[in-house]
Formats: structure tokens, sequence, C-alpha cells
């Protein structure tokens, strides 16, 4: 796939930018490279590419080098997040394509990153998958406190709260979560997620699901709102 490959490359590219050089030039470099991701999305858009393997062969393979780059210290923090902000842009340019293959939603999902955690890109992955295959998603961002999770269930009648979480330190607070559902006496299912998230964490907390990665968690909403 040759357009998933220049994707990739385009992320891989961006260990390269400097701290100064971010610093130096104002923000210019780094949006750059913003835009060189959303040129290459769209053009792999325009040339017939799914949006499914410019997700998994470009978007996701990318950062998941920055990943490995990142945990190994060659790069560092602001590398990351000039990485992170280009794999948003060409998640923006994704987005509406997921929506036109969806249909009238079928259930709705509370979503969120919860409290302590800003990680948002697999959060709004899932936000975007979720919405592809037809269901709503009220989205309560990242820091996401139980009482706004909850909120978010009763205001919007949600049949499942999805949470997120990619730090060891943050996944205490899913548990926190589906207690204050229980003490609610709101009938929602629960289901959980996140790099860090297994389904023994998941079955140890009690949450209703788990999924691995984007696609599965529709799988997964859609058969906890059907069950
Ligand atoms: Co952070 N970070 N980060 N980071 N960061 C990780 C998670 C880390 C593994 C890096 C590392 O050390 N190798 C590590 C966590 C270690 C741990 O606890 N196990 C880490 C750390 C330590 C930190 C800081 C503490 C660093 C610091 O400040 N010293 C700090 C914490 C800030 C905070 O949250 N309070 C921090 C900050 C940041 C940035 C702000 C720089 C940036 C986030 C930008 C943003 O999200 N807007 C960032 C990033 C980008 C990463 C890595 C490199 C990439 C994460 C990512 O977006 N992946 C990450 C290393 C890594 O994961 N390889 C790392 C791409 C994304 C598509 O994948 O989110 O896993 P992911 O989502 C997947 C699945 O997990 C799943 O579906 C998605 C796609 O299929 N999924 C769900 C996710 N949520 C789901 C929910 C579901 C179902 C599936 O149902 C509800």
């Amino acid at each position: 796939m040759m357009v998933g490959q220049e994707l990739r490359k385009a992320l891989v590219m961006l260990h390269t930018a400097r701290p100064g050089l971010i610093i130096g030039r104002k923000g210019a470099e780094v949006d750059r490279l913003r835009d060189e991701v959303v040129e290459l999305t769209t053009k792999a858009l325009e040339e017939g590419v799914p949006p499914g393997d410019i997700l998994e062969q470009g978007l996701i393979a990318g950062m998941s080098v920055v990943g490995r780059r990142f945990k190994a210290n060659e790069v560092y923090v602001p590398e990351v997040l000039i990485a992170a902000r280009a794999m948003q842009g060409g998640l923006d340019v994704l987005e509406p394509k997921l929506k036109e293959a969806g249909v009238e939603p079928a259930g709705t999902v509370v979503l969120g990153t919860v409290k302590g955690d800003l990680h948002d890109i697999g959060k709004n992955l899932v936000g975007m998958m979720l919405k592809g295959g037809g269901l709503a998603v009220v989205d309560v961002g990242v820091d996401a406190t139980p009482e706004e999770f909850v909120k978010a269930a009763q205001d919007s009648g949600a049949q499942v709260i999805a949470m997120s979480a990619l730090l060891t330190t943050t996944m205490p607070q899913m548990p926190a979560v589906i207690k204050a559902v229980s003490e609610s006496g709101l009938s929602v299912k629960t289901m959980i997620g996140g790099a860090p998230v297994t389904q023994a964490y998941a079955d140890e907390i009690g949450a209703d699901g788990y999924a691995a990665d984007a696609a599965s968690a529709v799988d997964k909403a859609v058969q906890l709102i059907n069950a």
C-alpha cells in the first residue's frame, strides 16, 4: 500500500524535529509537519484508499514507531506532541468519511479518558469508529471525573459508558467510575480500554466489557447495547 507507507514515513519523520527547532520557528515547523500528514491523508482518500487502511497502515503505524522511540528515550515529549498533533490532523480528515459510512444511531455511548489522564488520541479514534459503526457518541473529553461520566449518561440516556486510560496510574479511576454508576442506580453498561488495560483487569474491576482496539470497541459496544 503505497500511500499508507508514505503516511507512515511522514509520521516517522516527525521524530527528527528537535525542541529547539520548534521554539525557534514559533510553531511554523510544527504546522508544516501537521499539514503534510493532512495532505497525505487527503491524497490517500482521493486515490480511493479505504479509511481503515489509512488509519492502520499510516497513522497508527507511524504513531507506534513514535511510541517505541519515546520508550527508548530516543525522542522526548515535544517530539511526541508534534507527532500527536500531526496524527490528529489526519484523524480530522478521516472522521467525516467514517461518519458517511454510518447509519441512524443504534445506541448512545458516553466516551472519555479517565481522571488524571490527558491521552486522547486513542479515545478519539474509538469515538470515530463508534460513530462510523452507527452509534451516537457523547464525548466527555480527557481528565473526566466519575461524576462527569455519570451525569453525561443520565443526560443522554446512554446505554454504555466507555472509558479510556493510557497510564497505569490512572487505571484505578475505572473502578471509581463503575462504583459511581452503581451508586447512581443507572442502568448503563461499562466498558474499558487503552494500552495498559486488559480483559483480566476488566474482569477484576467488574467492567461489562473490554476492547483491545478501536475496531473491536465497536463490536463490544454494539454487543453490550444488544445484550
Ligand atoms: Co504519554 N505515555 N505520557 N503522552 N504516550 C504513554 C502512554 C507511555 C506508554 C509512553 C512510554 O513510556 N512508553 C507512558 C505510560 C506508561 C504507563 O503508565 N504504563 C506515557 C507517559 C509516562 C506519559 C507522561 C507521564 C510523560 C511525562 O510527562 N513524563 C505524560 C502523562 C500526561 C497525562 O496524561 N497526565 C504523557 C504525556 C503524553 C503526551 C501529552 C506527550 C502525548 C499525548 C497527546 C494526546 O493524547 N493528545 C503522549 C503520547 C502521544 C504517548 C504515546 C507515545 C502514544 C499514545 C497514543 O496516542 N497512541 C504512548 C506510548 C504508546 O502508547 N506507544 C504514551 C496511539 C493511540 C491510537 O493508541 O491510545 O493505545 P492508544 O489507543 C488504542 C488502544 O489502546 C485502544 O484503541 C486505540 C486504537 O486502536 N483504546 C481503547 C484506547 N482507548 C480505548 C477505549 C476502549 C477500547 C479501546 O473502550 C472504552
